[in-house]
């Protein structure tokens, strides 16, 4: 029996895993010892992970639509008639009519390559799902302290005195950390859990503040103003790394604790408790979904003005950690973005220094984020979608059926016929992750190589081949199958990645976080232009509304929008139950068990209702994966980052009557 290393297709993680394989079957994962993330544990998906590769209904195939069905179709027929039409459509209404999206649990070469070849095709409409989870959080960090990822690592946690955890449910999303958390509760670090929802990790933590939903910026300038008041910040951090905190003291002083009590729902005395813990060092600052698809990119950029305040950042077991949610969606954020190149701002410069490499110079006109694609421009006449779902994953499911049906072509790549894989013109087989090999960036910037375990169908083509055959008959030369080829060229493209080396990133044992090796940066200096961090001013503005708070999220059996998991044997579509705390029940006249109809501006839908205290009063919350939460969740986005604010939606709850 032959043993080869992979890293797990799920979440960020990027666990190691060992496949155990027999005449080219896998007969037994288990997880790698010597990974320097998981350090030999693995979480139920991990463990189930090579049962996706043996579903029953991969596509085997290439498929065309025909009126209403699909026609099996071959490769040189599929690629001839989409690139064919892909042209038609750039003469016809120009390149930023083209976009391509997707890609967060591909190889950092096969997003590389596919942003490369839509900038080929003249247009920057090129974008990835981090836009949906965490665009606010690299946003607000590459603003105030120099790159979108964690400065510390995990392995920092069993360093720290205090880990603040806001809006993230280790528990569920990334449970193979909660490994680091219970070494470092051992060790005496406290744990504070920050979220409207008793989440596992609530259950462990020694502070838990059930705050009101999107209320977070309020708690945040208000902890500010009394650290600031009391004369407990670090002053010589303060002073000699960070701008603007003389305008950021004068900001916050309207943000007191009697109002944050009110506002938050938190007691004066528990916000003063955790005040006074922050302060203490190291505490690393850490954050999921519930501060990026709430307050957005102003709330985490509240949150990191704490991190400064207290001289958190930059030390050993302190710092910014954020929980990144796909395989490789920290390397897709990093180098496919609609208004940045992957080496830097959209300008000539950067264009030039492009074409010297790629042998043409992209357009620097800023392109179309997934969400303004979808939701506010009606631009975008031809999209092509790698791995990516947004049939089921984005926001108001009804509006964006009707604008994926409005296509002039829509094609999707897919190991399955996914939901918006059934809308398409043609749909393209690719490989599983397993099935190829490629590099991944994880949530502490670590890059590791998923090496190839078996072969996949026949018929089925891995992304590379697929990318590069289109970008071929399109005309353009210079794309790749060998993904070793591609990241030396990735390499020269995206400094971020330059002092990386492929001899790390393939040894399991070896440090190959990127920028610099650093498990704590900006020891010395911030990666902004001055290298000093900047205090944001961030007003909190309430999010006007009426009914409960409707929040959705993630449990750990399941994973997105379920493509994978669903299909085992075993498993089937998920179902879930709305949670509804006791108080509102009895205003609202439901009993646990009731179904109940769940109605927002955008949708409806019944569920299930169970009444539970783990749900603060005033807010509601439903599963991601179940297939009924986004027809009634909204497309309202972030102003700045475009993120959706998938955990705000206002909704009424009625019980359904039967007659
Ligand atoms: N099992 C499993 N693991 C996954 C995934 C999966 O689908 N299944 N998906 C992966 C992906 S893509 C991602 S992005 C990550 C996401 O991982 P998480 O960030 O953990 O995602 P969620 O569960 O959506 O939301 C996190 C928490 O935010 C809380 N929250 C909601 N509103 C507020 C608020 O106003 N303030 C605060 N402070 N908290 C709030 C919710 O109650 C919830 O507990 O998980 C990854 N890991
Ligand atoms: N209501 C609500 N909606 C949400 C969210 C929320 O919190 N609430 N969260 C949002 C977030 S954070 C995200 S990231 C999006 C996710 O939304 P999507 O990115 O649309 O969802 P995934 O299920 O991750 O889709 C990945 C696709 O990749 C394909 N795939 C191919 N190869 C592989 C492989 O090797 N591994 C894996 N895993 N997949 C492969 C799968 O078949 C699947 O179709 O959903 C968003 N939608
Ligand atoms: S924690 Fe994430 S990466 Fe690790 S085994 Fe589970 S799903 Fe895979
Ligand atoms: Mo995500």
């Amino acid at each position: 029996m032959e043993s080869i290393k992979t890293i797990c297709p799920f979440c960020g993680v990027g666990c190691g895993l060992v496949f155990h394989v027999q005449n080219d079957f896998i007969v037994r994962v288990t997880p790698d010892e010597s990974h320097l993330v998981n350090r030999g544990h693995l979480c139920g998906k991990g463990a189930i992970s090579a049962e996706v590769i043996y579903t029953w209904d991969r596509i085997l195939y290439p498929l065309k639509r025909v009126k209403d069905t699909f026609i099996r179709t071959n490769w040189d027929i599929a690629i001839k008639e989409i690139s064919k039409k892909i042209l038609e459509i750039r003469d016809k209404y120009g390149p930023e009519a083209i976009a391509f999206y997707g890609g967060c649990q591909n190889t950092l070469e096969e997003v590389y390559s596919f942003m490369k070849l839509a900038r080929a095709l003249g247009t920057n409409n090129v974008d990835s799902c981090a836009r949906i989870c965490h665009e606010a959080s690299a946003e607000a960090l590459k603003e105030t302290v120099g790159i979108g990822a964690s400065s510390v690592a995990v392995s920092e946690i069993s360093k720290a005195r205090n880990i603040v955890i806001a809006g993230e449910s280790i528990t569920d999303s990334h449970p193979v950390l909660s490994q680091y958390l219970i070494e470092a509760k051992k060790k005496g670090t406290k744990i504070i859990v920050i979220d409207p929802r008793r989440t596992g990790t609530a259950k462990i933590a020694d502070m838990f503040l059930q705050i009101k939903s999107g209320t977070d910026i309020y708690l945040f300038n208000s902890v500010a103003n009394y650290i600031i008041s009391k004369n407990i910040y670090d002053k010589e951090f303060v002073q000699n790394r960070t701008d603007y905190f003389e305008n950021f003291a004068k900001f916050v002083k309207d943000y007191t604790l009697e109002e944050a009590e009110k506002i938050t729902g938190i007691r004066k005395s528990d916000i003063i408790r955790f005040a006074e813990t922050i302060v203490e060092k190291p505490t690393i600052f850490s954050w999921g979904l519930g501060l990026t698809q709430t307050a957005g990119t102003n709330g985490v950029k509240a949150y990191i003005n704490l991190a400064l305040l207290t001289g958190n950042v930059g030390i050993e077991g302190g710092g910014l950690l954020v929980y990144r949610g796909q395989a490789n969606v920290q390397g897709a954020g990093d180098i496919m973005k609609p208004d940045v190149f992957p080496n830097g701002p959209m300008n000539e410069e950067n264009a030039k220094e492009l074409e010297r490499i790629w042998g043409f110079r992209p357009s620097t006109n800023k392109g179309l984020s997934i969400t303004e694609a979808f939701f506010e421009s009606d631009k975008v006449k031809a999209l092509v979608l790698m791995n990516f779902n947004p049939a089921f994953s984005l926001p108001n499911r009804n509006k964006v059926k009707r604008f994926l049906q409005s296509l002039d072509l829509l094609v999707v790549i897919d190991p399955f016929l996914t939901e918006t894989a059934k809308l398409a013109h043609y749909v393209l087989p690719s490989a599983l992750w397993a099935e190829k090999e490629g590099s991944v960036a994880n949530l502490d910037r670590t890059i590791k190589w998923r090496f190839k375990v078996i072969d996949p169908p026949i018929e089925v083509r891995t992304e590379l081949w697929i990318i590069k055959e289109l970008a071929e008959a399109l005309g353009f030369s210079g794309f790749y199958n060998d993904p070793k080829i591609v990241f030396k060229e990735m390499k020269e493209v995206v400094r971020l990645y330059s002092n990386i080396t492929l001899d790390e990133v393939m040894d399991y044992h070896s440090n190959s976080r990127y920028p610099n090796h650093e498990t704590s940066l900006y020891r010395e200096r911030f990666l902004t232009n001055n290298g000093r961090a900047k205090f944001s001013l961030v007003p909190y503005k309430q999010i006007q509304g009426e009914g409960l708070i409707l929040i959705t999220g993630r449990i750990v059996t399941r994973y997105n929008t379920d493509e994978l998991i669903k299909r085992i044997p075993g498993y089937s579509s998920f179902s879930s139950e709305i949670l509804v705390n006791p108080n509102d029940a009895i205003r609202l006249g439901i009993s646990d068990g009731d179904l109940v109809k769940v109605t927002s501006k955008c949708g409806s839908a019944i569920f299930k209702a169970r009444i539970s205290n783990d749900i603060r009063e005033g807010s509601t919350f439903l599963y991601m994966h179940d297939p009924y939460t986004n027809y009634v969740v909204c497309d309202d986005l972030d102003e700045i980052s475009k993120t959706p604010r998938y955990k705000i939606t206002f909704v009424k709850i009625e019980k359904v009557k039967f007659v």
